[in-house]
């Protein structure tokens, strides 16, 4: 069984999750962060057996795109009187960027409430 671990940009993210439980799998999403651009993004994080990566790669290719972003650099120390045009840098973000993990273990704990379905809280 393998962990399938995606960042993809917020504005695919919906699609990517549609597209996963439509396919019959079960997904977690969490708002992240880009470390470089600081901006939102979402991973996704998808478990399933070993044989399912391909396709889980596949949604996931057919889902996030690849958008371009401008960045301004930080400011460079100054010497007084010097001026500083900044021009803003080109980056390509996505479609995504994707870990895969090996599970060790994985099990749904699946128990009744305590007295029995539908005790009283
Ligand atoms: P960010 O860290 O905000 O990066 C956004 C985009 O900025 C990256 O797109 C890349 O094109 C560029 N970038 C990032 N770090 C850079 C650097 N040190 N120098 C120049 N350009 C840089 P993607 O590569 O598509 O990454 C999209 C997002 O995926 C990242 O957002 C981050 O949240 C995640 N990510 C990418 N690589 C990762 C890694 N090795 N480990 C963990 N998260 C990663």
């Amino acid at each position: 069984m393998k962990l399938v671990v995606a960042v993809v940009q917020g504005k695919d993210a919906e699609a990517l999750l549609d597209a996963l439980r439509a396919n019959g799998y079960r997904a977690t999403q969490i708002n992240s962060s880009g470390g470089f651009l600081r901006e939102n993004n979402v991973t996704v994080m998808t478990g399933v057996n070993d044989a399912q990566v391909p396709e889980v790669f596949r949604l996931i290719r057919d889902n996030c795109y690849t958008r371009t972003q401008y960045v301004n650099p930080l400011l460079p120390i100054m010497e007084p009187g010097e001026f500083y045009m900044p021009s803003p840098v080109e980056v390509q973000v996505g479609g995504a960027t994707v870990f895969v993990l090996p599970v060790v273990r994985y099990e749904r704990i699946l128990a009744p409430a305590a007295g029995g379905v539908g005790a009283a809280e």
